[in-house]
C-alpha cells in the first residue's frame, strides 16, 4: 500500500506527462491549426506570430527563474551577498523595455491585421461571390440562398470556386457563427444584420458552429459545410429543389421551434422576404436595426 497518494502521482508523472504531448499528434485534425482558406490562414499566421513575440519574455523568464535559484542558493552559491541592494536602471530598464516593445508590436500588429480581415470586407476574386443568408435558430441554422431561391437547415454548400458572402441574423437569443477551417467569426443577433466574407481554398468539408452559449441543444448546434466544384453545387441545387418542400410561413413556424440536433432539410423555395421579416420581428428599436441592416 502507498502511504501518500502524492507519491504515486509523482511516480507516474512521465506517463502523465507523455499522454499529454502525445496527444498532440491529434492537432492535426484541429482546423484552426490547418486553415481551408485564405482568412483562416492568414489568423493562424497572426496567432503563430503573436505566440512566437511573446516568447521573447516568456522563455527568458523562464531560464532565468530557475538560474537565479542555482546561482543564489544558500550552499554553495556563486552569487554576491548584498542585502542592502534595491536598484539597478539596467535591470529596471530591460524589464520594462522589452515588454513594452512586444506590446506596441503586437498592438501594431493585430491593429493592422484586425483591418485587413475585416469580416465585412468583400474578398477580391475573379468569380462573383454568392449570397448566403444565415438565420440562427434555437437550435440550429437556416440558410437561404437568395440567387437560387432554395433554403437548407443544419447544411451550407457553396463552390470553393466563388467567395462566400454572409448576411447574418437570429430569430432567437445572440449567436455566434463560426466555421473554423475556413476563419472569421460573427455574432447573430436578433433584429440586426452582420457580415462575413469567406472562401476555401478547394473543395472539402468543415464543421460550422454557434460559439456563443445559447441554451440547451448549444452542444448540438453545429452545421456540415461543403465547399464544392461548380458541377457538384449545380447538382446540389437541383437535389434541393427537387427534393425540398416550402418555406411558407406555417412551415418557418414549424421549423423556428426550438430543437436539438435538427437532421438536415431542404427547402425548393422561400418567401423572398423572409431575412427583412424575421428582421422585422425585433424592429422594437428602429434606430439600431436600420443602421447595422442597411450595410
Ligand atoms: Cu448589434
Amino acid at each position: 500500500m502507498e502511504k501518500a497518494t502524492g507519491t504515486g502521482l509523482i511516480r507516474h508523472l512521465p506517463v502523465l506527462l507523455a499522454a499529454f504531448l502525445l496527444s498532440g499528434c491529434g492537432l492535426d485534425t484541429a482546423p484552426i491549426l490547418n486553415p481551408k482558406g485564405p482568412i483562416a490562414q492568414a489568423e493562424r499566421d497572426l496567432l503563430f506570430t503573436a505566440i512566437y513575440v511573446m516568447m521573447i519574455v516568456v522563455i527568458p523568464v523562464f531560464i532565468l527563474a530557475f538560474l537565479f535559484v542555482w546561482r543564489y542558493r544558500a550552499s554553495g552559491g556563486k552569487g554576491k551577498y548584498t542585502p542592502d541592494w534595491s536598484y539597478s536602471a539596467k535591470i529596471d530598464a530591460l524589464i520594462w523595455l522589452v515588454p513594452a516593445l512586444i506590446v506596441a508590436t503586437l498592438g501594431y500588429l493585430l491593429w493592422t491585421t484586425t483591418h485587413k480581415l475585416d469580416p465585412y470586407k468583400q474578398l477580391a476574386s475573379s468569380e462573383q461571390a454568392i449570397e448566403v443568408h444565415a438565420i440562427a435558430q434555437d437550435w440550429k441554422w437556416l440558410f437561404l440562398y437568395p440567387e437560387y431561391g432554395i433554403a437548407s437547415v443544419n447544411e451550407l454548400a457553396f463552390p470553393s470556386e466563388r467567395p462566400l458572402a454572409l448576411k447574418i441574423t437570429s430569430d432567437t437569443v445572440m449567436n455566434s457563427f463560426m466555421i473554423p477551417a475556413l476563419g472569421g467569426q460573427i455574432y447573430a443577433m436578433a433584429g440586426m444584420t452582420t457580415r462575413l466574407h469567406l472562401i476555401a481554398d478547394e473543395p472539402g468539408q468543415f464543421t460550422g458552429r454557434n460559439t456563443m452559449y445559447s441554451g440547451n441543444g448549444f452542444a448540438d448546434q453545429h452545421f456540415q459545410t461543403f465547399a464544392m466544384t461548380n458541377e457538384d453545387f449545380d447538382t446540389w441545387v437541383q437535389k434541393v429543389r427537387s427534393g425540398g418542400t416550402s418555406l411558407d410561413a406555417a412551415a418557418y413556424a414549424v421549423l423556428a421551434e426550438p430543437s436539438v440536433a435538427h437532421s438536415v432539410e431542404y427547402y425548393a423555395q422561400y418567401k423572398a422576404d423572409l431575412f427583412e421579416t424575421i428582421l422585422a420581428k425585433y424592429a422594437s428599436r428602429p434606430a439600431h436595426t436600420s443602421q447595422m441592416a442597411d450595410q
